[in-house]
């Protein structure tokens, strides 16, 4: 007995594959690749017109990596890894977006999807012991296997802001971003938001456009990016020394290169530990938020003085102090969200053509107009409006589809109070579903993560296989279990009490004001482990039959 379909059964249904996979970024590029080694049939649908998911979407001015390019690309092929060069040490997006394309080609992948695919709804069909899949154009597939590899920052969610649609002018989602460059030169731009986007595209947009106005809501903590060119001898050297980079990755606890200073903040003297911060403020990449003093994101008095430290960084780079004091945060400590990585941002601050309108304090916005935006104050008049208002993190994905498992059950209703899954992989009542990068799995570096949660659930089908089963399940006891697990694993951090897209705070979306644990923080190592001894156990957590 095989667990892919026979020829009689795929003539009997054309549109029958062994398995979908929703979505062309990363994680459905990995997948499909992987499954289609396996001999199994596939099929990928994707919304969007080619592959590339986050890097496909977001091509807004200033978009780039902020994790190490030669530490967030595909590992699994030696020759790919031999055969692109890198650009730059902080990719942008669009050599990002060709390398996509490169590993499209090379693998010739897009045989085996269909872009401008969206799917609106995925039912199990218990009696065929299959999915059936549905286009919004109301076509179906059926397919016995289904991945989710529809990304965590997908949902993009405009403002929710009276007039929103008056606007006469262009106004833009950086996830929705045209494909041809908006042109700001000579413009009078408004921009809303203040995350990891818009502290990319603000310096960008800030020397073109004649006016850029930027209103902020909660200010953001940030700290320099320090870009670079990658000469040929340096790609060279990183070449030669990929399988230690990547061996090194896959120890820390984020599967990044940076990993903490075993260190406590305040065991360390004052000047040590300011020279240990000028040291990290000076380098790029993530080490400032990830390679700093062990305590730094658990304790309040450690956090506190490395948010001191950077709020003093802030007051040097803006001329004006009062400016400053609104650039700093002053509701959640350094790191406490996601720290973006920034080229000028805070310098930005000092052109005569930027101004920062603080919404919560001074001027609340009342409404969008024809013309731009009115608040208590004024209207200020835009050619161009950016909403850089982020997006419904990680179950946003899942909600937009009507994901329905045995009897029926939704998975919205089945997470309406947190996601449960076991490994972040499969959730309780959607049998043969697995998801890439699903809520509750291990993230950090992502593209690492893919690699290994493709790599455990194709072992997992691969068992399935070889085994003559067609049909697997998670045991509820262990969805029970490794919730409360990541439950646990989040509450010594600081991190979780703050309200982010990380734990599943989006002001524009009703019934998205709660705090959640959408991820999970504990140490990768040690998931990766869990997840090899449950493979090496014969997937005792899961039932097959
Ligand atoms: P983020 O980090 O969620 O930022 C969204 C920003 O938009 C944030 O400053 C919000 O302010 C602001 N926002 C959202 N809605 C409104 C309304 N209605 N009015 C005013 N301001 C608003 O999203 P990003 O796209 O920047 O980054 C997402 C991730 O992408 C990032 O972490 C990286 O991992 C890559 P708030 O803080 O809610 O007051």
């Amino acid at each position: 007995m095989n667990v892919t379909l026979t020829a009689a059964e795929r003539q009997q249904a054309a549109a029958t594959y062994d398995a979908i996979i929703i979505g062309a970024g990363i994680s459905g590029m990995f997948m499909l690749y992987r499954l289609r080694e396996m001999g199994l049939s596939v099929r990928v649908f994707e919304m969007g017109s080619n592959v590339g998911g986050t890097w496909y979407w977001n091509r807004y001015p200033g978009a780039r990596f902020d994790s190490e390019s030669w530490t967030y690309g595909y590992s699994f092929s030696k020759e790919l890894l031999q055969e692109w060069d890198w650009k730059e040490h902080f990719s942008p997006q669009p050599d990002t977006l060709e390398y996509l394309n490169y590993v499209a080609d090379k693998f010739d992948l897009r045989r085996d999807m269909q872009f401008h695919a969206t799917v609106n709804a995925a039912h199990w069909d218990e009696a065929a012991n299959q999915w059936t899949v549905t286009l919004d154009d109301g076509s179906q597939t059926r397919a016995r296997f289904l991945f989710t590899a529809i990304g965590i920052l997908s949902a993009h969610t405009l403002p929710a802001i009276p007039g929103r649609d008056s606007f006469q002018g262009p106004a833009y989602h950086p996830a929705r971003w045209p494909h041809t460059p908006v042109d700001f030169t000579g413009k009078r731009v408004g921009i809303i938001g203040t995350g990891a986007t818009a502290i990319q595209a603000i310096p960008e947009i800030a020397k073109q456009a004649k006016h850029l106005t930027v209103f902020q809501r909660r200010p953001n903590w940030a700290a320099p990016l320090h870009n670079a060119k990658i000469s040929p001898e340096e790609m060279a050297s990183i070449k030669a020394r990929y399988e230690e980079i990547y061996a090194h990755c896959a120890q820390t606890p984020t599967w990044f290169i940076h990993q903490s200073d075993p260190r406590k903040t305040l065991d360390v003297p004052p000047a040590e530990r300011e020279a240990f911060w000028e040291k990290l403020y000076a380098e790029p990449g993530f080490g400032i938020w990830i390679g700093n003093f062990s305590d730094m994101l658990i304790d309040e008095k450690a956090n506190a003085a490395i948010s001191a430290f950077i709020a003093d960084k802030i007051r040097q780079r803006v001329k004006d102090p009062a400016l400053a004091e609104k650039l700093i945060p002053k509701d959640h400590g350094f790191g406490t969200r996601r720290v973006p990585l920034e080229s000028g941002y805070f310098e930005t601050y000092n052109r005569d053509n930027v101004t920062l309108i603080d919404t919560l304090e001074d001027e609340p916005i009342v409404c969008i107009t024809p013309k731009g935006v009115k608040t208590a104050k004024q209207e200020h008049e835009f050619d161009i409006m950016v909403y850089a208002t982020g997006f419904d993190g990680v179950t946003g994905a899942f909600d937009r589809i009507d994901f329905r498992g045995t009897n029926g059950a939704l998975l919205r209703d089945v997470w309406r109070d947190g996601p449960r899954t076991y490994l972040g992989m499969v959730a309780d009542h959607f049998p043969n579903m697995l998801m890439v990068l699903g809520p509750h799995t291990a993230r950090g570096n992502i593209p690492q993560a893919i690699e290994h949660s493709v790599g455990f659930q194709t072992g997992l089908i691969r068992h399935m296989l070889d085994h003559g089963y067609t049909h697997v399940e998670t045991r509820p006891e262990k969805v029970d279990a490794w919730t409360e697990i990541v439950i646990k694993a989040a509450e010594p951090l600081l991190s979780s009490k703050v309200p982010s897209w990380q734990t599943g705070v989006n002001r524009n979306v009703e019934g998205r004001q709660v705090l959640r644990v959408l991820g999970y923080n504990g140490n990768g190592a040690h998931f990766r482990r869990t997840t090899d001894e449950e493979a090496k156990s014969g997937y005792q957590s899961f039932a097959f039959r």
